[in-house]
């Protein structure tokens, strides 16, 4: 599978704070940075648009468990957890996408709230390659909101992690994901 004009690589919440050792770790969720740093060339190579998203809360954000939320306090804007990994190779030209700003109000897809929607439009992707954290939460959100747009999407499967809250919901969010018609491939299939 080559990656080609109308192509764009989404990179879903990769964060300190979703990483072993953050706030709200995502069992091995640092494995996610290797295979998207090698999709990062490619696209790269190809001048193809690479998108970002990020978590990226006020303070006091209403799915934190101290203001009513399920949450562990997480990826609090501008603060070092919510960081993108030192060894995750972000472009400079990258787009980022910052979601779920409100206090009010949570956002697990990329598409709520922001542009993503309209500046896929402007570069004219159809298609999404989609990678990151979680599998369970952000990643099919984002790919369901993603799908009902109208975009094709290749899930990158070494490239997702689940957080598994309960046992087997990363298995359950793959299987809606493909009922909905997502594709899953191996970053090693893409090249
Ligand atoms: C996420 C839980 C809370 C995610 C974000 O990025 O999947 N999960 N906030
Ligand atoms: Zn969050």
């Amino acid at each position: 599978m080559k990656p080609q004009k109308g192509d764009a690589l989404l990179i879903v919440d990769v964060q300190r704070d979703f990483l072993p050792g953050g706030a709200l770790s995502v069992k091995e969720g640092d494995k996610v940075i290797g295979p998207i740093n090698r999709l990062i060339s490619l696209f790269s190579k190809r001048s193809l648009p690479i998108f970002a998203t990020r978590d990226w809360h006020p303070e006091d954000h209403s799915s934190f468990k101290e203001f009513g939320g399920i949450w562990p306090s997480h990826c609090v804007a501008e603060s070092k957890g919510a960081a993108f990994p030192e060894d995750l190779r972000i472009p400079n030209d990258a787009i980022i996408i910052s979601k779920g700003t409100k206090r009010e109000k949570d956002a697990y897809s990329g598409f709520e709230g922001t542009i993503l929607f309209e500046d896929l439009k402007k570069l004219d992707v159809k298609r999404l390659f989609v990678t990151g954290l979680a599998t369970d939460y952000c990643v099919l959100n984002t790919v369901l909101d993603a799908l009902r747009l109208g975009f094709e999407c290749i899930v990158i499967e070494d490239a997702i992690r689940a957080v598994d809250l309960k046992e087997g919901d990363g298995q359950r969010a793959i299987k809606r994901m493909k009922d909905k018609s997502a594709i899953f491939l191996r970053q090693g299939e893409i090249e």
